[in-house]
């Protein structure tokens, strides 16, 4: 799909992944509709989708069948979105506002927010279990495996548990660094390797290459939401704005001052695209991912 522009292809996709996750999620009439309505409430009609996005770009690479693509594309947004849903609750970061309306919590319940984000993440490996989303039987286990290595203790969870000590105290930038290819990293390589998992299997030099652009992307959307903590405003970020300085948190900003931040934004987008060179133009749409999580204003 290189023959339409970025902007067009990333509202198709938008839309159409839109009507993928209605259908996805349990409908709200059936029991415990409280729950299923709370469910689609945090998942549905918000966020950028960069997850996907991004999982969508790496199944155009290897011309993966867009079917199976789907249905990891909506797995990993579940995780992302349960991580949100919990992550904002008074035990973490305590917020009442989530791409642009008030948080699970706040709208529902904090019994019913944590129920959520415990369902989100079941319905994410249900899906991967439930859909064929590769030829062979076994690349598809290590395909749910490596959601799951990226969303638990040894990725995301524990990305954000040193995140939540981190609170008050000084981390070096290599410190820092491990915590975001944790917390926000780990679920974006996932991202871009489940995408392209979805078609035929790529030689260990070209999985390698794909794996450090979703290393280098997934840090420097981290580096560039620090950037934009710092510079922009809560109506247009629909979260929170100027938290992470308030709540004594390090950050990219902190540590380095904006200009830096920046410049190691830049530095950590020319390695992505360095990565991607080999794969000439099938890679189009992983270039204009990269371009768009460093140019991004939201
Ligand atoms: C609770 C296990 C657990 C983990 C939470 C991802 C995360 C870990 C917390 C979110 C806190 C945060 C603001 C992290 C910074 C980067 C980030 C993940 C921002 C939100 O992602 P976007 O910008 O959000 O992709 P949308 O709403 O567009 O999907």
């Amino acid at each position: 799909m290189l023959d339409i522009d970025f902007p067009t292809w990333v509202s198709s996709h938008q839309s159409s992944f839109e009507d993928q996750l209605q259908q996805l999620l349990p409908k709200p009439d059936i029991a415990p509709q409280r729950l299923h309505a709370a469910m689609r409430y945090s998942v549905l009609d918000g966020g950028k989708r960069v997850r996907p996005l991004l999982a969508f770009a790496a199944g155009d690479l290897v011309g993966a069948d867009c079917t199976r693509v789907n249905i990891v594309a909506a797995a990993v947004e579940l995780i992302h979105a349960y991580s949100l849903v919990h992550d904002d609750m008074p035990c973490m970061d305590n917020d009442v506002l989530r791409r642009g309306k008030p948080t699970c919590h706040i709208e529902y319940d904090d019994a019913t927010a944590l129920l959520v984000g415990d369902s989100l993440q079941s319905l994410a490996f249900q899906l991967l279990a439930e859909h064929q989303l590769n030829n062979d039987a076994v690349q598809q286990l290590a395909m749910i495996k490596l959601l799951a290595t990226a969303s638990g203790s040894r990725g995301m969870a524990g990305g954000q548990a040193i995140d939540l000590t981190s609170v008050g105290s000084h981390l070096s930038v290599p410190e820092l660094e491990f915590m975001h290819i944790h917390k926000t990293g780990a679920l974006i390589r996932a991202s871009v390797l489940l995408g392209a998992q979805c078609g035929p299997a790529l030689g260990e030099v070209e999985l390698a290459r794909l794996d450090r652009y979703g290393k280098c992307v997934g840090l420097a959307f981290q580096v560039v939401d620090d950037v934009l903590d710092s510079e922009a405003d809560t109506a247009t970020l629909g979260k929170t704005a100027g938290k992470d300085a308030k709540q004594g948190k390090p950050t990219y900003v902190t540590l380095l001052g904006v200009q830096a931040a920046k410049q190691m934004a830049t530095e950590l987008h020319n390695e992505a695209m360095d990565a991607l060179a080999e794969f000439g133009e099938p890679a189009g749409r992983l270039r204009d991912m990269a371009n768009f999580i460093l140019l991004r204003n939201y």
